[in-house]
């Protein structure tokens, strides 16, 4: 997208500039300028490769659930594993749950769920937001602890007024099987403060896949957020944020649909800007809640022949506080944020038979979490392009086991009341080189980070590993060191881009599953070594004015290191190819997804979620799609998503549950079928 600055093409001082305000400050919204007719997101495009931003509002094929991991999907690399309709788990080069850091306004949102049906991201409503921002493998350390596979950021601006005024953006979508979503974006403003509110609404029935098959996916969902701006000087911001969003889906690949997801959020954040060497400093709060309710009968009906015949339902809640203070600095060849940030995260539950009992049973708490870590890092411009870009974070991390008994048969406790703590370095450096002139630039970094294994590892395991007394017992922390490397080139006619990965993961956290217990399955969690490689890489070529041709891989590989075998849960070969043409008033686009057959598998080994159920098939699919422009304000798009009405399924996939009359023998959830859609964007 040209709207990018082109890091190639700016003077060592301006990208120095450019590289501090992606990390560390949130870019001032600007007027509307005239924007461009926005393309159809097929593939989205890097500022550099290791660094993903794209605007969450621009209409993306394929047409995305309502959801913060179908958003993800069009950056190579990332993929899903599918619940039913949303609520996806987003998954980066086979990297999956806390080894992504996912936040959302900068506060971390975990979810309740202990089968993580409600991950961080289905807790976000993309639209709603102005900018989605990644960052490959541990080359940041300024978001938080963790983040070994990447850093993802769901960011809105802040909206600045020179005179009173109003701005409205919206849109509606309409597509097959019963999808319907409504956004709402509205800015009321002035030089001395803001209000804004985002809404939204989405729902969809069951799809079919290409078989004509009906699959469990139904969902529906709402959000509301209100920020509060005072700007009383240009560079001074206080904002108050609040917000709440409930959601309902149906699971095809559960036992159990999602029929509650009640999301809180508070958050308040003041910005000081300087003139001097000290560039800003920042402070925020956030809160932020979820309650989940899952049950096997408000979307679907138990199913008597199953493990649970009866009507049964679980509620579970988890409140996360945090704050962050930060400091940045800069000199003329040297940059540096530092600061501080914590929280505290409680997971409590309560559970009952019976059609809506759940709710006079009490609360029982059975985990809490802590975290602070001090963190620095630094650009040093050391010549006109070229940069070395480095950082250090320190974390200490507690977490307290609350539960008196566990199981199904409730067993007590051997570690009731136990706490555990860790002191968890993290580090990364990295040189960028612009070849001055050329349009050729390359990075090469090594990271380092120690990831506290997060609730699903420690609570939601039925065994921890030989030894142990269970899981929270037993696991130690995953420590991931990893080489990050990649260029791009850009030209007039052409860019291209490939970022790579090679890294061996520590003691990294595998879950492996076998049949027995109440439920049909047990799993336990073990720490075991791995090593992992892999690739993205892009092209993309403007054979003339209104053409441009594109095309994507993305490879990931790992291995078991401790046992030889796969690494399991790693996401098959994919290339992506897409033809786009605009005029300006017109524009029109195709998308043919090409994937590979997985055959490197563990089977019933995984992750909280996921397991290997097998290899899986490679599979094309086809994708249309066409826009035009009415004027500045008012844009419609439409799409038509696997044209040939393929029946295919994602290698990262759930088995489907008996309760819907998949056999016994794992099936993996079909894709949808042939399906259209219609979107219509209002800018005022
Ligand atoms: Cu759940």
């Amino acid at each position: 997208m040209s709207r990018f600055p082109l890091a190639t093409a700016l003077p060592s001082r301006l990208a120095l500039a450019c590289a501090i305000s992606l990390a560390a400050f949130p870019a001032a919204a600007s007027d509307d300028e005239a924007k461009t007719l926005d393309r159809v997101i097929v593939t989205a495009t890097p500022i550099q490769p290791l660094t993903f931003e794209t605007d969450p509002k621009l209409p993306r094929q394929p047409v995305p659930a309502s959801d913060g991991a179908d958003y993800l999907k069009t950056i190579p690399g990332f993929t899903a594993l599918r619940n039913g309709g949303t609520n996806g788990d987003p998954v980066l080069r086979g990297m999956f749950g806390s080894r992504l850091n996912l936040l959302s306004n900068d506060g971390s949102m975990p979810g309740a769920c202990p089968a993580r049906m409600d991950n961080p991201l289905s807790y976000v409503a993309p639209e709603t937001y102005d900018r989605l921002t990644v960052v490959k493998g541990p080359q940041t350390v300024l978001w938080g602890p963790g983040a070994s596979a990447g850093t993802v950021r769901f960011q809105r601006d802040t909206p600045r007024f020179d005179k009173a005024g109003m701005r409205l953006q919206g849109s509606l979508l309409g597509g097959s099987f019963g999808r319907n979503d409504q956004v709402l974006d509205a800015t009321a403003g002035a030089p001395a403060g803001y209000a804004r509110v985002t809404a939204n609404r989405s729902a969809s029935g069951d799809y079919d896949d290409g078989n004509g098959e009906r699959v469990p996916s139904e969902w529906k969902k709402w959000n509301t957020d209100v920020a509060l701006g005072w700007t009383p000087a240009e560079d001074t911001l206080l904002e108050f944020t609040t917000g709440s969003g409930d959601a309902q889906a149906r699971y095809a690949g559960r036992g159990m649909d999602g029929a509650q997801f009640k999301r809180q959020s508070h958050a308040l954040r003041f910005e000081q800007g300087f003139d001097g060497v000290l560039k800003k400093w920042q402070a925020s709060v956030f809160h932020n809640a979820a309650d989940h309710v899952m049950d096997n009968y408000t979307l679907r009906d138990p199913n008597p022949m199953g493990p649970m015949p009866m009507p049964v339902a679980a509620d579970v809640d988890r409140r996360t506080q945090g704050g962050r203070v930060s400091a940045d600095w800069a000199w003329s060849s040297f940059a540096v944020t530092a600061g501080l940030d914590t929280q505290r995260s409680r997971h409590r539950e309560r559970s009952a038979m019976g059609r809506g009992t759940y709710a006079s049973v009490p609360w029982s708490q059975d985990a809490t979490f802590r975290n602070t870590g001090l963190f620095a890092e630094g650009t040093w411009s050391v010549a006109t392009g070229r940069r070395v870009i480095a950082g250090l974070r320190m974390d200490r991390a507690a977490v307290t086991d609350h539960r008196a008994t566990t199981g199904m048969m409730g067993t007590p406790n051997p570690t009731r009341g136990q706490v555990r703590s860790e002191t968890l370095p993290a580090g990364f450096a990295r040189y960028e080189r612009d070849v001055g002139g050329t349009g050729f630039g390359w990075y090469a970094g090594i990271g380092h980070t120690q990831r506290m294994p997060d609730y699903w590892e420690l609570f939601s395991p039925d065994m921890g590993p030989m030894g142990a007394a269970n899981a929270f017992a037993g696991i130690k922390p995953e420590r991931t060191t990893q080489l990050d490397f990649g260029g791009q080139y850009r030209s007039e006619r052409m860019d291209a881009w490939v970022s790579a990965y090679a890294g061996r993961i520590d003691d990294y956290i595998l879950f492996s599953y076998r049949s027995g217990g109440m439920m049909g399955m047990m799993s336990a969690a073990s720490n075991v070594d791995a090593r992992i490689h892999g690739a993205e890489a892009g092209l993309a070529l403007r054979p003339a004015t209104a053409w441009t041709l594109g095309g994507s891989i993305a490879w990931a590989w790992g291995e078991n290191a401790s046992s030889g075998t796969p690494l399991p849960q790693m996401t098959p070969l994919e290339g992506r190819f897409s033809a786009s043409w605009e005029n300006g008033r017109w524009s029109a686009g195709a998308l043919l997804r090409i994937v590979g057959a997985q055959d490197r598998v563990s089977v019933d080994q995984g992750n909280v979620v996921g397991r290997d159920l097998g290899p899986s098939a490679g599979f094309a699919t086809l994708a249309l799609n066409a826009g035009y422009r009415f004027n500045q304000r008012l844009q419609l798009t439409a799409g038509i998503d696997n044209l040939f009405d393929r029946a295919y399924s994602e290698h990262l996939n759930l088995a489907g549950s008996a309760d819907f009359g998949y056999p016994a023998m794992p099936v993996r959830i079909n894709e949808p079928g042939r399906s259209a859609w219609l979107k219509l964007d209002i800018r005022y």
